[in-house]
């Protein structure tokens, strides 16, 4: 069925009135525009051979000391490469963080010795996988706001981030016991 739904939209398309497709070329074109802007569209940033795709964070309650980091690493490189180290303003510390059921309990503990991200692979730090931990937050992260971090890799080096305050119940929050 998928199969033809790229045949339906190219037939809508050639159907179309010129002026409609003329309209859709040109937004087609501003949007490509908007994408060379950083932070209008694309938010994401390159350092080296790699790529980190939409760093973002969520918003936390009052008093609470510690906020996730998610985003996508892309390693264009041949090479493979690793996360070493994360700081940022926000917090006295970021660690690097992994899931595992111990148990039958959900827990996460620190990733020791970096993450690989393989070369031409990319690794997703994302709620419920590998995440960034700010621990120790000096200040409460809020919904809309950037605020910046900088990751180092093993042969990138480093690079300056900014991650995206999202909503506080985005994607599956769960919560966990940290141990600090
Ligand atoms: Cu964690």
């Amino acid at each position: 069925m998928s199969k033809f739904l790229p045949r339906a939209r190219a037939l809508a398309l050639r159907g179309a009135p010129p002026l409609q497709r003329r309209l859709g070329f040109a937004v087609l074109v501003l949007l490509l525009l908007l994408a060379r802007v950083p932070g209008v569209f694309a938010h994401e940033f390159k350092v080296g051979d790699l790529e980190i795709e939409h760093p973002w964070s969520r918003a936390t309650p009052p008093g609470a000391k510690v906020a996730g980091g998610y985003f996508t690493v892309v390693n264009k490189g041949s090479a493979p490469d690793r996360l070493l180290s994360i700081s940022s303003d926000i917090s006295d510390k970021a660690e690097l963080h992994e899931m595992g059921v111990k148990d039958g309990v959900m827990t996460m503990r620190p990733v020791s010795g970096g993450l690989e991200i393989p070369a031409g692979g990319k690794v997703a730090l994302k709620p419920g996988a590998y995440h960034l931990m700010f621990t120790g937050l000096k200040r409460q992260p809020k919904q809309g706001e950037k605020f910046p971090a900088t990751l180092t890799f093993e042969k990138a080096g480093s690079v300056k981030v900014e991650f995206a305050v999202e909503g506080m119940g985005e994607t599956g929050d769960m919560d966990m016991d940290h141990a600090d």
